[in-house]
Parts: C-alpha cells; sequence; structure tokens
C-alpha cells in the first residue's frame, strides 16, 4: 500500500508547478467472497459513499445498478461541494448520513487509521457494524463488484469482467485511463504549458483511436457492455459539460465525434447508465471546487442535457448490451436523480 495526498483537491496552489499527479488508493482491503482481507461479501453490511459528480465514484454506482446491487449495497451520496473537512452529508436530514451516522466521510477514515495523513476520498466502501472504512480504490472496487459480488448479483446480471475478454479489456482501460479518465484531469490542472499540451494531445489522440474503434463495433470489447464501457462512459458523460471548458479540452466538443456522441448516448440510454447521472452535481462540483482554476466560481449553464436522449441508431451495429442478461429495473424511489435535474 502507498500513502495517498490529496487527490486533485481544489485545483489550487498545492501542486505548485509540479505536472499533476494521481496518487494511489491508500485503503486497498478487498472485500471478497472468501473474506481473505477479513472483509466477506455480506448483505447489508457494506455502504458505499459516492458523490454523483465524481467520475471515479460513478464507475461503481453504475456497475452497482447494472448487477443489481442496489438492495444489499446500501448507497450514501455526498454534497458535490466539499468544504475543509472534505466530502460531508449535508444532503441528508440533519446533515448526517442515515445509517453511518456520520457528518463527514473523514470520520470513517478516521475510525480506520487516525490521523491519517492522506485525502479523503470518493468512491469508498465503509463497514457499517464499525463505522470503519474498508477501501477508497476505485480501480478495484468495481471489478471486486463484478467478479467477487456474484452471490448477491440479481437474476439476469450481466458479466461485465468476462474471464476470456479481461486481457482486452484490461489493455483497452489501460490507455483510456491513462489519456482519457486521468488525461482530463492532467490537462485540467496541468501548471505548465508544455503539461497541459502534452495531456490535450494525448487525449485527443486516443480519443480519435477509441472512436475509430467504436465506428463499426457497439462495445469496446466483444458484443457486450464490460467494466471497459462503464470506465469510458463516465469521463465522456462530464465532457461538454466540464472538461471541455473547465478543464481547457476543447480541440473539439464529445458532441462533434458522431461515433463518440452516439456511443455516449447509447449508453446513456441503457438503464443504469444514464440514471445515475447528476449534471447537476458534475457542474456545481467542478466550477465551485477547483477555485484554483475557475477563481468566480460561475457556474457554467450549458450543454443542454436533453441532448442525451436523442436517437443514437447504434442498434443497428448489434451487440447484446447485457449479453446473456438482462436490462436492470427501474430505480430505486430514494436514489432517484431529482426530477428537476434530468432531461
Ligand atoms: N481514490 C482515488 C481516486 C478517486 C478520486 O480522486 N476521487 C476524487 C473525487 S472525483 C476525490 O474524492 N478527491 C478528494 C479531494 O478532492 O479532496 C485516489 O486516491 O486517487
Amino acid at each position: 500500500m502507498s500513502t495517498s495526498t490529496r487527490t486533485e483537491g481544489t485545483g489550487n496552489s498545492a501542486y505548485g508547478r509540479k505536472p499533476f499527479k494521481r496518487s494511489k488508493s491508500h485503503f486497498a482491503d478487498r472485500i471478497t467472497a472468501d473474506g481473505r482481507d477479513g472483509w466477506p461479501v455480506e448483505a447489508g453490511r457494506y455502504r458505499l459513499v459516492v458523490s454523483r459528480a465524481c467520475p471515479w465514484a460513478s464507475r461503481a454506482l453504475v456497475s452497482r445498478r447494472l448487477l443489481g446491487l442496489e438492495e444489499s449495497l446500501s448507497l450514501a451520496v455526498t454534497d458535490p461541494i466539499q468544504d475543509d473537512r472534505s466530502w460531508r452529508f449535508t444532503l441528508d436530514p440533519g446533515g448526517r448520513d442515515p445509517v453511518l451516522g456520520i457528518r463527514f466521510l473523514s470520520e470513517a477514515y478516521d475510525a480506520r487509521e487516525r490521523d491519517y495523513p492522506g485525502g479523503v476520498s470518493v468512491p469508498a466502501i465503509v463497514d457499517v457494524p464499525s463505522g470503519r472504512l474498508v477501501t477508497n480504490d476505485f480501480q478495484q472496487i468495481t471489478l471486486d463488484l463484478a467478479t467477487e459480488w456474484t452471490a448477491l448479483h440479481r437474476t439476469g446480471a450481466p458479466d461485465l469482467y468476462p474471464e476470456p475478454l479481461r486481457e482486452e479489456i484490461d489493455e483497452v482501460m489501460a490507455g483510456i485511463y491513462q489519456d482519457v479518465n486521468n488525461g482530463v484531469y492532467r490537462a485540467g490542472f496541468a501548471t505548465t504549458q508544455q503539461a497541459y499540451e502534452d495531456a490535450f494531445v494525448a487525449l485527443f489522440r486516443r480519443l480519435d483511436e477509441v472512436s475509430r474503434r467504436l465506428a463499426d463495433r457497439r462495445y469496446l470489447v466483444g458484443d457486450s457492455i464490460t467494466e471497459a464501457d462503464i470506465r469510458l462512459f463516465t469521463t465522456l458523460v462530464r465532457f461538454d459539460a466540464v472538461y471541455h471548458g473547465h478543464f481547457k479540452c476543447n480541440r473539439a466538443k464529445l458532441a462533434e465525434d458522431p461515433v463518440l456522441w452516439a456511443y455516449a448516448r447509447d449508453l446513456y440510454q441503457t438503464p443504469g447508465f444514464g440514471d445515475t447521472v447528476d449534471f447537476d452535481h458534475i457542474k456545481r462540483h467542478y466550477y465551485q471546487v477547483h477555485t484554483g482554476i475557475n477563481p468566480s466560481g460561475i457556474v457554467a449553464l450549458g450543454p443542454d442535457p436533453q441532448s442525451w436522449l436523442t436517437p443514437h441508431h447504434r442498434e443497428e451495429l448489434g451487440g447484446r448490451p447485457f449479453g446473456d442478461g438482462t436490462a436492470p429495473g427501474p430505480v430505486p424511489p430514494a436514489e432517484q436523480v431529482p426530477a428537476a435535474v434530468r432531461p
């Protein structure tokens, strides 16, 4: 395990002129079927803490929906705006998470390791009985939901990380992580012209490559949705709303690439994807928290989210979104993104 420092933080001066570097998650225990790290998969025992603003946390939101884990793994949604104590439960009555009884996610980190010097990040999974953080390892959490939580999956849950495709999925995800998922942050938080330009060039080179790949195939790997699609989606869905302007990733908008735009809309309109997205949380978080790069805190109004609902025609490429499985059911009422901010 490595020691983590604050992750993307506020985009303020803390980074000096050093290139933006994402730190590794510090708490990397795994929740597994055999419980080898001391955390066995168990219905009702753990709480997933997310911000709907965060692309890394949103991966877990999508996986949990597709796999039908809503009842087994409960959900806490933080305020999209952190304060100096980081993520807080100000959206809940009395400003406390009703299950964990805490006001700040940092309390679960403290319960796990007092005086932990690193940052408090989402996604986080907390052990409800002890109130202790189990993991904030965003790269592993979704893989474990797909492969270790199988006993609790819904009937008809898709296989998001199929064994025969893992090598290809891992390879595709590695490039997308470096240049796209993390690349937008490297561009947005660059503190030198050169660092920004390097990130920008790599980002759009990779997006062009992914666009070519997706021109005649509906999904990134195989003919069904996999973990790779989830990881690309959570960046693409934020692209025009925040990365294009706020992070200066503006060679083109997502909506100007016909293939990627149709691919992203296809996923958005697939149950389990778009129904987790809150553009209000996304925009307020990025524009208001990163005061280093947006000192006025003014939140950009566009683009019109209705465009996400326009026909994509990607079904003409074939593919079976859920493989041998089926679509997830409706979002539990308590977890619905408010109608007022949905397209
Ligand atoms: N846990 C991961 C990544 C997850 C992550 O960066 N989450 C962001 C939100 S998108 C976060 O919580 N950052 C903490 C902060 O900004 O203080 C890490 O340690 O790098």
